[in-house]
C-alpha cells in the first residue's frame, strides 16, 4: 500500500470531520483529546469508496484467506458491503440489537461450520467490538483468524486481539495520523505531543487481567479491572455471604469449579452419580421435579452424600413468582426444597419481591440464591438492560443473593459467584436451542467461576472419566486466568 495514498486519506478524513480534536468521552468512559468518527463516511461516497479500496488492498497485500467477510456493525457495515459487492465476496451480517435476539438469527447469510470469516472494522481502541463480533461468529461455528481496521488508536487493540488468536491489520495508526496532520499544519506540535502522551498513558490492554470491557452488563468478557483474587482469597472477604465462602473454600480444596447438572429421572441413578462423581465436583445441581420417584428419604441420602464428599446441593428451581408464592414453593409442597438444598435460583422478572420471599425462608437456614442474569439458550431475552437490572437487584439483596447464572462474569464484586451453564468440551448447540461453550472459554475468556455441565458428562461412555476431564479443564482454565498455570 502506498503511504501517500494513506496520507491523502488521512487529510480527507480530517476534511470531513471524521477526526476531531477537543474533549470526548469514549465508550469506555475515558475522556480523550481526539475522537475518530467514521460514521460520517456514508455522506461522502467518493471517500467511502477510497477507504474501501484501501481496506481491500490491505487484505490482498496480506494474502488473507477467508470464506466470507463481516463488517462490525454499524460503521464498518457499508465498508464491508462495498468491498464484497465490488470484489464479489460472500458477506455475513452480524445482528446487533438485543431486541432482535429473540426472534431473529444473530448472523445473516449462508455459511458452513468451520468457515473462516474476515472481520472488517472502522476504528479500534481496545479491540472489544471486534471480539464481540467474533464471539457471535464463533457461536455459529465460524472461525475468525484476521481482522482489518482502518484506524487503530494504538491503545492495546492489536495486543488484546492477538491474545485471543485474532491478528489485527491496521491501516492508519494514531501516531501516523498525528504526523500527517502536523506536517500539513492541521494541528500544532503541542496538540500532537499531548495526544501522543495520552495514547501512551492509556493503553487498555493488560495481559495479566482481562480488562477489555466497557459496559458490564452487555459485554461478554471479564469485567475485572483490578488484580484477580483466588477462590481462597475471595472466601475470606469480610462481606462475603457465609455460604458463598463455604463454596469457594470447597472449590479451592477440591480444585474443582465443576457443578454437575444431574438431570436424571430416577433417584437411584441420581444418588449413584452423587456418590461416584461427588469427589470431582463442588456443586451438584438437581431438577427435583423431573424425578419420577422422589421421597423424603432420597433428600436425606443426598444430603449425607453432600457431607461425605463435600459438595453443595443446588436445586435449579428457577423461581419466578411473587414473593408470597415463592415462599410457599420454596418451603412447602412435596419437595420442601429449603430443607435440603443449599442453593436455589430465581428469575428477576417479578422484581425484588421474589428474592424477599425466598430470603424470608432461606436466610434463617443459611441458604443462598443465584439470580438468573443471562441464559445459555438461543434467543434468550435476558440480555442488556435486563441483565443490568438483575445485577442491581443482587447488590441490593446481597445478604441472600450469592451470585448469578450467567454467560460470563457480569459483576466486579468478588463476593458474587458466577455460574455458567451450556458447557461442553466442544462448542456447539443441541436441537432445542441450548448453546455450548468450552470450559476454557467460560472460565478463562469469560471469567465465570463455575461451569455447570449436564449432558457433557451424563452422555459420556464413562461418566467419572468425563467429570474428571471437565474438572481438570475447568481448574486449568481458572489457574491460567490467575496467571499461575503450571505452578
Ligand atoms: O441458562 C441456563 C440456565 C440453566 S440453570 N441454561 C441452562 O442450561 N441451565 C441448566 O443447566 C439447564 O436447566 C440444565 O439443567 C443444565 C444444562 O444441561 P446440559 O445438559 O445442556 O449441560
Amino acid at each position: 500500500m502506498k503511504d501517500d495514498t494513506t496520507d491523502k486519506i488521512i487529510l480527507k478524513l480530517h476534511d470531513v470531520d471524521a477526526v476531531k480534536f477537543g474533549e470526548f468521552k469514549l465508550k469506555s468512559g475515558l475522556m480523550a483529546p481526539v475522537y475518530i468518527d467514521l460514521r460520517v463516511l456514508v455522506s461522502h461516497p467518493v471517500l467511502m469508496n477510497e477507504v474501501s479500496s484501501l481496506i481491500y488492498q490491505r487484505v490482498q497485500e496480506e494474502g488473507l484467506q477467508f470464506d466470507s467477510v463481516c463488517g462490525v456493525p454499524y460503521t464498518a457495515l457499508p465498508l464491508a458491503t462495498i468491498i464484497c459487492s465490488r470484489h464479489e465476496l460472500p458477506m455475513l451480517i452480524r445482528r446487533k440489537e438485543a431486541k432482535d435476539y429473540g426472534t431473529k438469527r444473530m448472523v445473516e447469510g449462508s455459511f458452513r461450520e468451520g468457515d473462516i470469516c474476515l472481520i472488517i472494522e472502522d476504528t479500534v481502541t481496545s479491540g472489544l467490538s471486534i471480539l464481540e463480533t467474533a464471539e457471535v461468529l464463533y457461536k455459529q461455528g465460524l472461525k475468525v483468524t484476521d481482522a482489518v481496521v482502518l484506524m487503530d488508536r494504538e491503545q492495546g487493540g492489536v495486543e488484546m486481539l492477538a491474545s485471543r488468536g485474532i491478528k489485527l491489520h491496521p491501516i492508519i495508526s494514531m501516531f501516523r495520523l498525528l504526523d500527517v496532520l502536523l506536517a500539513a499544519q492541521r494541528i500544532d506540535g503541542q496538540t500532537a505531543e499531548m495526544i501522543r502522551k495520552f495514547i501512551l498513558d492509556n493503553n487498555t490492554f493488560n495481559p495479566k487481567v482481562d480488562n477489555t470491557g466497557d459496559a458490564p452488563a452487555t459485554k461478554k468478557l471479564c469485567v475485572e479491572q483490578t488484580a484477580e483474587l483466588s477462590y481462597a482469597d475471595r472466601a475470606k472477604l469480610p462481606n462475603i455471604h457465609p455460604l458463598a465462602s463455604r463454596l469457594l473454600r470447597i472449590m479451592e480444596e477440591k480444585q474443582s469449579n465443576l457443578c454437575l447438572s444431574a438431570d436424571v429421572t430416577s433417584s437411584e441413578e441420581l444418588l449413584g452419580l452423587a456418590d461416584s462423581l461427588g469427589p470431582s465436583i463442588c456443586l451438584l445441581k438437581t431438577h427435583i421435579d423431573i424425578l419420577k420417584d422422589y421421597t423424603e428419604a432420597f433428600s436425606q441420602e443426598l444430603q449425607a452424600l453432600a457431607e461425605k464428599h463435600s459438595f453443595l446441593i443446588f436445586e435449579d428451581r428457577k423461581f419466578a413468582d411473587i414473593g408470597n408464592t415463592v415462599k410457599h414453593q420454596y418451603e412447602g409442597g412435596l419437595y420442601q426444597i429449603s430443607s435440603w438444598s443449599h442453593v436455589v435460583n430465581a428469575h428477576a422478572v417479578p422484581g425484588p419481591g421474589v428474592v424477599k420471599g425466598l430470603s424470608a425462608v432461606g436466610k434463617p437456614l443459611g441458604r443462598g440464591c443465584l439470580l438468573i442474569a443471562q441464559m445459555s439458550s438461543q434467543g434468550s431475552l435476558a440480555t442488556g438492560e435486563y441483565t443490568n437490572a438483575v445485577l442491581q437487584m443482587a447488590e441490593e439483596q446481597s445478604d441472600f443473593v450469592i451470585g448469578f447464572i450467567c454467560g460470563s462474569k457480569i459483576s466486579k464484586r468478588p463476593e458474587f459467584i458466577h455460574m455458567t451453564p451450556g458447557v461442553q468440551m466442544q462448542a456447539g448447540a443441541d436441537k432445542l436451542g441450548q448453546q455450548y461453550c468450552s470450559p476454557e472459554e467460560v472460565l478463562h475468556t469469560k471469567c465465570s467461576d463455575v461451569i455447570i455441565v449436564g449432558r457433557g458428562i451424563l452422555e459420556a461412555p464413562d461418566r467419572l472419566k468425563a467429570a474428571e476431564a471437565y474438572r481438570t479443564a475447568g481448574w486449568e482454565a481458572y489457574r491460567k486466568r490467575l496467571g499461575r498455570s503450571g505452578q
